[in-house]
């Protein structure tokens, strides 16, 4: 048994997240943690809201609300969400936290004191139309390093450069579209990267086990052209981490917050201690995660993000960890995904673009979603969300396959047998080769899970599915019993087995299901089936079981046409 901490990129807090998002960074972190428990390691699985910076502020003011309470409701909307989406988080904390303030005052006191921050006095927009400060995401141009002509003074969203909103051509304020812009002084801190470089460029080529989108993006931005640039970590903003040293005022940084970016990834280990505080327990529970001189060296630390948001924990977090010169832990494995298309076009949140989670949720329960979207994550390549697909995967792979199992199952050995399992039987050569299957299934989808290969994992788990059907196909009780009853007992004994086993392994999947198959055998065995003969024999004769409600239904042509319309425009 090992310790496994699981973290997702910490979605903003400026409104509901669409399923492209859910599916770069919550959705496949749950996966891997349902995974991980399944298998008996301890888990800790963490998320919160990113709360701070000028979105926040923008869209507080849009609410006409108080920023504090505009994240507090915003922050409720979203567990609520992720709940319903079944994220099984062990803690889903706020950026915005008293714990997350002490940490990034801390790692920037740290930094100071072994060299690591500048200050520097620079130029920053001001817009004169709007009357503030434009930190970097509200100034708009075009990118210098591919000229895409709607790049954000933060981040180029189109070759994912990590930019400084001066660096931008053409600028403009994205508040109110005004070129009226204006440059003044204003002294801020810098974190100096560039004397990390070595360190940073240390650690990522002794990981060779990273997906290559993880490493492709992480040396890009370390190696090319001018290289790794040092960053800078404060803003002239109202809503954000005061700036500190530690605990101590910083001459000439008085109203000033760090920037969002700086705070935001600190938040991970900040959440994990508002979940110490939320038990009750005391500094050493989180320390255990995270310090190497707690502990944690034991740990193995998994993140979950979309592409564009791995410069910032392949260079700038790690930069800030391995700066701080203290036994932090660093990530061991960062996996990430392209983006997910919607219907011809790309999702959009600016725009109100696609189906976004509380809408998702509106029409279909969760392991509808959560069935298609991981098994079409976009690892490899972007992949597109269509009705079509979403329509035929459902209805295939969950109607169909496992949905139709389960139904046939029960309702063959309720008809036949009464209310519990009957007895009497041996196994025979058909079922001996059904276990050898699972057997080498079994195997290859643990194999796909432990590398968190997920479009793969799914086609295994799919494959055990069907392995369950064309067994029972086969074996065929509904004849068999005419002839030989003991035989057909024998049968749907096994096939009983199978539904427990079924739970099991989907549950990363499809916790709903998995439950309702679970109650329907009446079992709360949810050992892993590591030994699939014994696992096939655990519910034993005379053990009593229940007809399940229907699994899945069918999604109609008229319910998907109908969908396709609702969803086709734009979000208010
Ligand atoms: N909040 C990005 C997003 O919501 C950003 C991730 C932070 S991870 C520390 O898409
Ligand atoms: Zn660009």
């Amino acid at each position: 048994m090992a310790r496994i901490l699981i973290t997702s990129a910490i979605p903003y807090i400026n409104g509901i997240k669409h399923l492209g998002n859910l599916v770069g960074s919550q959705l496949p972190a749950d996966l891997y943690a349902r995974y991980a428990r399944g298998r008996g390691h301890e888990v800790m699985f963490i998320c919160a809201t990113d709360e701070h910076g000028t979105p926040a502020e923008l869209a507080a003011a849009k609410a006409d609300q108080p920023v504090e309470n505009f994240c507090a409701e915003m922050h409720k909307v979203q567990a609520d969400i992720a709940q319903g989406f079944r994220l099984s988080f062990d803690h889903f904390g706020r950026s915005s936290s008293g714990r997350n303030r002490d940490f990034t005052q801390h790692f920037a006191g740290k930094l100071a004191d072994n060299g690591f921050i500048e200050e520097v006095s620079e130029k920053q927009v001001f817009s004169i139309t709007d009357n503030r400060y434009l930190p970097d995401r509200y100034i708009e141009g075009t990118c210098p390093n591919c000229g895409y002509d709607k790049a954000r003074g933060d981040q180029c969203e189109n070759c994912t450069k990590q930019l400084d909103p001066t660096d931008l051509l053409n600028p403009r304020s994205a508040i109110s579209g005004s070129t009226e812009l204006e440059v003044r002084k204003t002294k801020h801190l810098y974190l100096k990267q560039r004397s990390l470089r070595e360190d940073l460029q240390r650690w990522i080529d002794s990981k060779q086990d990273w997906p290559i989108l993880t490493t492709s993006i992480a040396k890009k931005w370390l190696n090319d052209g001018d290289g790794l640039q040092d960053r800078g970590i404060t803003r002239d903003l109202h809503w954000g981490v005061p700036v500190k040293h530690g605990t101590k005022d910083w001459p000439g940084m008085e109203g000033k917050v760090f920037y969002v970016w700086f705070d935001a990834p600190i938040e991970y280990i900040g959440a994990t201690a508002e979940w110490a505080d939320a038990q009750g327990l005391d500094d050493s529970a989180w320390q255990r995660w995270w310090r190497t001189d707690m502990g944690a060296d034991d740990v193995r630390y998994v993140q979950f993000m979309g592409k564009d948001n791995v410069p910032f924990h392949t260079l700038s977090f790690p930069a800030t960890i391995m700066g701080s010169r203290e036994p932090w832990k660093l990530v061991d494995f960062i996996k990430s995904f392209n983006y997910l298309n919607y219907d011809g076009g790309q999702f959009s949140t600016s725009q109100g673009r696609g189906v976004f989670m509380d809408q998702a949720l509106s029409i279909l329960p969760a392991d509808y979603w959560r069935w298609w979207l991981l098994s079409h994550a976009p690892e490899n390549a972007d992949s597109e969300f269509t009705w079509e697909n979403f329509q035929s995967s459902v209805n295939k792979d969950l109607a169909d396959v496992l949905g139709n199992l389960v139904s046939r199952v029960t309702k063959f050995c309720a008809s036949k047998f009464g209310d519990s399992l009957p007895e009497g039987g041996e196994m025979d050569s058909t079922d001996q080769a059904l276990i050898a299957d699972l057997e080498k299934r079994l195997s290859a989808y643990e194999a796909a899970m432990d590398a968190i290969d997920i479009r793969k994992a799914s086609a295994e788990l799919r494959a055990i599915w069907v392995a369950g059907n064309e067994y029972l196909q086969g074996a065929a009780p509904w004849s068999v019993i005419k002839t030989n009853p003991t035989r057909a007992a024998a049968i749907i004994r096994l096939a009983m087995n199978l539904i427990r086993i079924y739970a099991i392994l989907s549950l990363p999947f499809l916790p709903d299901a998995s439950a309702h198959m679970m109650a329907s055998i009446k079992s709360e065995d949810w050992a892993w089936p590591t030994d699939i003969k014994s696992a096939v024999q655990t519910l034993k004769e005379g053990h009593k079981f229940e007809v399940p409600e229907i699994l899945f239904r069918k999604i109609t042509d008229e319910e998907r046409s109908d969908w396709k319309v609702r969803f086709s425009g734009v979000r208010s």
